[in-house]
This record gives C-alpha cells, sequence and structure tokens, in this order.
C-alpha cells in the first residue's frame, strides 16, 4: 500500500506495520479498544460510511485508533461500505451503523465520522456528549480556511447519545449522492428542541479545540435534489429515517483495524 508522502509525518507507513503497532497496544480484533489502566465511562462506536477509499481508510484509522486512545475511551470502530451502483448514500450508511453496532454491544453514544477528517486537537473530546445535547464536533476546518462554520452546520463529525439518534429517527434515508443530509439531520435537532453543543463551549477562546484536518479527494457529484429533499424533510421526519431503513447485510468481518460491514441498499 503506498501512503502519499503528506501522511507520513502523521506516522503513518503501511497496513501491517500500524496492525502490528496497534495490537501491541492492546487494540483488540474488530477494532476494538479497553484502556488498560481505568474504566471509561461509556461505550463508543465511531461510525464511518465507506466506498472507494483505501488509502484514506488506513490514514484514517492509523490516526483516529491513537487519537481515541490517548483520551482512554472504550471505543469500537464500525466502516460500513456501500456496493457500487447506486449514487452514495452518507445518510443511510450512518443509520445502518447505528443499528448494526448494537447488535455488537451495548454502546452508549455514536460519532457519525467522516473518513476523511482529521480532528487535530487532544482537547476534542470523543465520549459521550449527554442526553439533549447532540455535538458537533467539527467547527474550523483547514479547506475552509479555519474559517468559523456557520451556526447551521451539522456535518463531517458528529455525537449522538442513543436517546437522542432515536428520537430524531436518525438520518433521511432519501438522500443519494453528496450534500444536504447533514442540513436534514440539522433540522430534525431543531425540530426535536435539541440543542447543538459544540466542544468548546463554556470556552469562547478556545474553538481551535474543534479543528480539522482534511484527506484530499476530487469533488463527488452533488445531488440535484437535495434543496428539494430539504425543503420537504419536515413532512418526513417521523416517517423516512431509523424506521423506515432497509438494507441487506452481505457480510460483517472483525478486521484487525475495524469491523467491516458491507450491505446493498437500492434507489427505488
Ligand atoms: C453544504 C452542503 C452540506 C455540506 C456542507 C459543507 C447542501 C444543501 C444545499 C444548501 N449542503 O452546502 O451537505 O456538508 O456544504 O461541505 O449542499
Amino acid at each position: 500500500m503506498d501512503i502519499p508522502q503528506s501522511t507520513k509525518s502523521l506516522g503513518v507507513t503501511n497496513e501491517h506495520d500500524i496492525e502490528l503497532r496497534l495490537k501491541e497496544n492492546g487494540l483488540e480484533i474488530g477494532g476494538s479498544y479497553k484502556p488498560k489502566y481505568c474504566r471509561s465511562r461509556n461505550k463508543v462506536a465511531i461510525v464511518i460510511p465507506y466506498r472507494n477509499r483505501k488509502v484514506h481508510l488506513i490514514i484514517f484509522l492509523s490516526y483516529i485508533h491513537l487519537f481515541l486512545q490517548r483520551q482512554q475511551l472504550e471505543y469500537s470502530i464500525f466502516v460500513v461500505e456501500q456496493t457500487d451502483g447506486s449514487p452514495f448514500n452518507r445518510g443511510m450508511l450512518m443509520n445502518i451503523g447505528f443499528e448494526e453496532a448494537q447488535l455488537q454491544s451495548n454502546f452508549k453514544c455514536f460519532i457519525f465520522h467522516d473518513i476523511d477528517m482529521l480532528p487535530e486537537n487532544d482537547a476534542n473530546l470523543y465520549g459521550c456528549p449527554e442526553d439533549g445535547k447532540p455535538r458537533q464536533m467539527a467547527f474550523t476546518i483547514d479547506i475552509f480556511e479555519y474559517k468559523s462554520t456557520p451556526d447551521g452546520y451539522f456535518g463531517g463529525v458528529t455525537a449522538f447519545s442513543i436517546k437522542d439518534f432515536r428520537k430524531v429517527n436518525g438520518f433521511s434515508n432519501l438522500f443519494w449522492g453528496w450534500g444536504g443530509e447533514d442540513d436534514d439531520l440539522f433540522q430534525r435537532l431543531s425540530f426535536h428542541n435539541l440543542t447543538v453543543t459544540r466542544p468548546f463551549d463554556g470556552l469562547p477562546n478556545l474553538t481551535s479545540f474543534a479543528r480539522y484536518r482534511t484527506l484530499y479527494h476530487t469533488e463527488e457529484k452533488p445531488n440535484p435534489e437535495r434543496w428539494r429533499l430539504i425543503q420537504e424533510g419536515k413532512w418526513r421526519f417521523q416517517t423516512d429515517g431509523l424506521i423506515s431503513l432497509q438494507y441487506r447485510r452481505l457480510f460483517i468481518k472483525f478486521k484487525p483495524l475495524y469491523t467491516h460491514i458491507y450491505v446493498d441498499i437500492k434507489k427505488y
């Protein structure tokens, strides 16, 4: 596996070296970890929607495991991969990760994480948010020149208690192609009076807690339907989401660095 030069600074070499190194640290099969010398308060499931980004996957995993371990978290990583055919459906893959993770263990909360986002600051805590307080983890991002993202931005990396994600009925399943599913999710939060929190709440000078670096990729094809879907979203909050989720799981594999769930989802 060829890892780009720019990521060597993250200590990334190749997949096998990373597996060995992380195993020495105590990583268990399926990409699960428990701190050795203390008990983590809650168990966190990290859900990554995925297709065709092998190099990103290796870079992301080699970075995020060490990041999470420095925070002494108990966690597992679920990579939910969509088969070829239909346009990518980020929201639906997140919903699937949410349901599948619960078949494996009793997670208290979920972090829905794009594969191309790397948290820069160890003070950005990936522990569970309280009920009623979903968290937007990314506030300033390198590709936006680290300018503050707008109040309504709820993409990239978000954290939910299990109860809140059920309450909002998860993501919409109807966003095929790039864009809008996160805006729809934000509307779901407002509809249910859930307050968005951020890693630096109460510490307004420390927005740098929520800084992210992104991994480069070519632009995805935007979904031309996204504005209409967002606009009409409110009529579907109760009927479209976890409640209407349908998919075929082709396999689940417990790999050294992550649990790999391969799914067939169709655009009807
Ligand atoms: C927005 C996208 C989001 C995306 C952010 C950041 C839309 C819907 C029409 C407004 N929303 O514009 O999905 O996370 O950019 O890239 O395209």
